[in-house]
C-alpha cells in the first residue's frame, strides 16, 4: 500500500489541536490492529508493528485510535484524546470497560433479513453507538435470500424513530455505491453485529479484501464466529472500516445518553406523567401506560427501555453501592443478574 497522508488516514483538526510544543518531532500514526504485546500502526511512513507499552495499556488503546510515536525510539508515547468511542461493558466481570473502537464517525449495525432479526438487540446497539458519539445506521443484510425483506425494515422504523436503514445484498455489485456516502475520506465506519451477519463480506465488498467469510448455519442463521479480532481497513472510497468479531453478548456501559436517544419517545411522554417518579407501572395519571392503552406504544417496547435502564444502573454502580445495596437486602451478588442477561441475548 502506498504511504498515506494524515488526512487519508482520518487525521483532522481535533487531533492537530491537542498537539503541543513538547509533541514537536513525533510522528502520528493511527491503529489498526491490536496483539498481545503490539499494535499496528499506519502513518505516512507506511505500515508497522509498534511495542505495546504501559502507558498505552493504560490509557486502553483501542482500534481507531491515534498516537504519536517517537521517531528515534520507535515506542509510542501517548494515545490522543479521541471525538468517540465505542465500548461496552465486560460481560464476564460487569465492571471494567472494553474498548472496541475509537475516532468512529458512523456504525454500521449489521443485521440479516432473517432469524437474526431482532429489535431488543438493535435498540442496544445503536444505544451504544449514541453514547460513544458515533451515527449509528442499520444494515440489513441477506435482503437478497428473503421473501419479504421490506417487513423488516418496516419492524426496524418503528422501533427505531428516524432510523437510517439499508437492506441490501452485500455480495452485489451496487453495494459500495450504497453506502459510498459514509465512507469517503476523513470517515471511519465500525461494523458490529452477530456471528454470520456478513461483517467481512461487507468489508471485502468495501475495501476489495478477500478476508475469510463462513457459511452460516441453516437451522437458526448463526455464524461460526469467523473473525476473531478487530482491524481496520481501507475502503475503495477513501475512508476506513473496522471489521469486528460476532458478538455474543453486548452489555451496555455508562449508557444513560444513549438510551435517552434510542428512547426518546418514552422519555418525552414520561414528562407528561403525574409523579415525576412514575415507574410506569400501576400508578394513576401515568402517560406512558395512557399510550400503551391509546395503541400508540407497543408494551414489549417499555419493558425492553426498563430492563436495559435498570442493566445500565446496575452497571453504573461502584463496588461499594453493590454491597450496600444488597446488605440492605440481606443477599450478596456479583453481577450474577446482568450477567444472566448478557446470556439471554442468546448469541
Ligand atoms: N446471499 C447473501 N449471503 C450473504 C450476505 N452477506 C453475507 N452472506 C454470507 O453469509 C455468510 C457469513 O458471512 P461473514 O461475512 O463471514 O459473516 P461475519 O458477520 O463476518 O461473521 P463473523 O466473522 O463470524 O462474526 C457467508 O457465507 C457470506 O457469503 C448477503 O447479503 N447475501
Ligand atoms: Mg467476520
Amino acid at each position: 500500500m502506498q504511504n498515506l497522508t494524515l488526512p487519508e488516514l482520518g487525521w483532522n483538526e481535533s487531533f492537530q489541536n491537542q498537539l503541543t510544543d513538547e509533541d514537536a518531532g513525533l510522528i502520528p500514526a493511527r491503529v489498526t490492529d491490536i496483539h498481545k504485546s503490539e499494535v499496528g500502526v499506519s502513518s505516512p511512513e507506511g505500515s508497522e508493528r509498534l511495542n505495546m507499552t504501559l502507558e498505552l495499556v493504560d490509557q486502553g488503546v483501542t482500534v481507531g485510535d491515534w498516537l504519536l510515536k517517537d521517531p528515534e525510539t520507535n515506542k509510542p508515547v501517548r494515545v490522543l484524546e479521541r471525538q468517540t468511542l465505542l465500548k461496552r461493558r465486560n460481560a464476564r466481570t460487569n465492571m471494567d470497560d472494553q474498548l472496541i473502537a475509537a475516532n468512529v464517525n458512523t456504525l454500521f449495525v449489521v443485521s440479516s433479513c432473517n432469524k437474526d432479526f431482532n429489535v431488543a438487540r438493535l435498540e442496544r446497539y445503536f444505544a451504544l453507538a449514541f453514547q460513544g458519539g458515533a451515527e449509528p445506521v442499520l444494515i440489513l443484510t441477506k435482503a437478497d435470500l428473503s421473501d419479504d425483506p421490506s417487513k423488516y425494515v418496516t419492524e426496524a422504523m418503528r422501533s427505531l424513530p428516524g432510523v437510517m436503514v439499508e437492506a441490501l445484498d452485500s455480495l452485489a455489485d451496487d453495494t459500495p455505491a450504497k453506502l459510498e456516502r459514509y465512507c469517503g475520506t476523513g470517515q471511519t465506519v465500525a461494523l458490529l453485529g452477530t456471528s454470520g451477519v456478513g461483517k467481512t463480506t461487507l468489508t471485502n465488498a468495501l475495501t476489495g479484501l478477500n478476508q475469510l467469510t463462513q457459511h452460516i448455519r441453516d437451522s437458526d442463521a448463526r455464524g461460526r464466529h469467523t473473525t476473531t479480532a478487530r482491524s481496520m481497513h481501507r475502503m475503495a472510497a477513501g475512508g476506513w472500516l473496522i471489521d469486528t468479531p460476532g458478538m455474543r453478548a453486548l452489555l451496555l456501559a455508562d449508557a444513560r445518553e444513549g438510551l435517552e436517544a434510542v428512547f426518546s419517545d418514552i422519555e418525552e411522554m414520561a414528562q407528561n406523567c403525574r409523579f415525576s417518579d412514575c415507574a410506569h407501572g400501576a400508578e394513576p395519571g401515568c402517560a406512558v401506560q395512557t399510550a400503551i392503552e391509546a395503541g400508540d406504544l407497543d408494551a414489549g417496547r417499555l419493558t425492553r427501555w426498563q430492563k436495559l435502564m435498570a442493566e445500565d444502573n446496575y452497571s453504573n454502580e461502584t463496588v461499594f453501592e453493590r454491597r450496600e445495596r444488597a446488605r440492605k437486602s440481606g443477599k450478596l451478588h456479583s453481577g450474577g443478574k446482568a450477567r444472566g442477561a448478557a446470556k439471554r441475548q442468546g448469541r
